[in-house]
């Protein structure tokens, strides 16, 4: 089952469209439009369950979301560790921070990653539940159970992911 942040909170009723960006400068060398799309097949996912819309912000700076790659400590209390081990972090809303490992073996090509690959859009549908206000589940299909196989993707949202969403928005 889908479970929530404490205090289950969640982005203003009146704020149905949220803008995010990815840093030009914390990044990793995958190209640019390649990690757009990754980032806007993610959020459409959520998008098409929910009345959420998600939009390219034109800065950065101004934002909701704010993604980013990062090395160890990265001056949010939430140091990295190197290959492997956590892999990305997002915060509660309506915080809107999204960082992910720089130093992982990222795939970015929609295949099938390869063992100590990561697939990037599964993290990223992952974080961006949490990024929404989901927490974790205890449904083992979910996106938002909390263990994924090196080497597999998992992207495709579960009924028990769209029920919890469908509770905030
Ligand atoms: N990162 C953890 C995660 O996103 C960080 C975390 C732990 C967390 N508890 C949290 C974030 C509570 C928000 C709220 O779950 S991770 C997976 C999964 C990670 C793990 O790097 O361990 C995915 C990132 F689910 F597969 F284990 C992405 Cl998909
Ligand atoms: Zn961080
Ligand atoms: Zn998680």
């Amino acid at each position: 089952l889908y479970s929530f942040f404490p205090g289950s909170p969640s982005w203003p009723s009146n704020k149905r469209q949220l803008t995010y960006a990815i840093s030009p400068t914390a990044r990793i060398s995958a190209d640019d439009a390649t990690l757009r799309s990754i980032f806007a097949r993610a959020f459409e996912r959520w998008a098409n369950v929910t009345q959420m819309t998600f939009v390219e912000a034109a800065e950065y700076s101004a934002a909701d979301i704010k993604i980013g790659f990062y090395s160890g400590d990265h001056g949010d209390g939430e140091a990295f560790d190197g290959v492997l081990g956590t892999l990305a972090h997002a915060f509660s809303p309506t915080n809107g921070r999204f960082h992910l490992d720089a130093a992982e073996n990222w795939a970015v090509d929609g295949s099938l990653p390869s063992v100590g690959e990561i697939d990037l859009e599964s993290v990223a549908v992952h974080e961006i539940g949490h990024l929404l206000g989901l927490g974790h589940s205890s449904v083992e299909e979910a996106i938002m159970f909390p263990t994924i196989t090196s080497g597999t993707r998992r992207v495709e949202l579960a009924a028990d992911d769209v029920a919890g969403v469908q509770l905030l928005y």
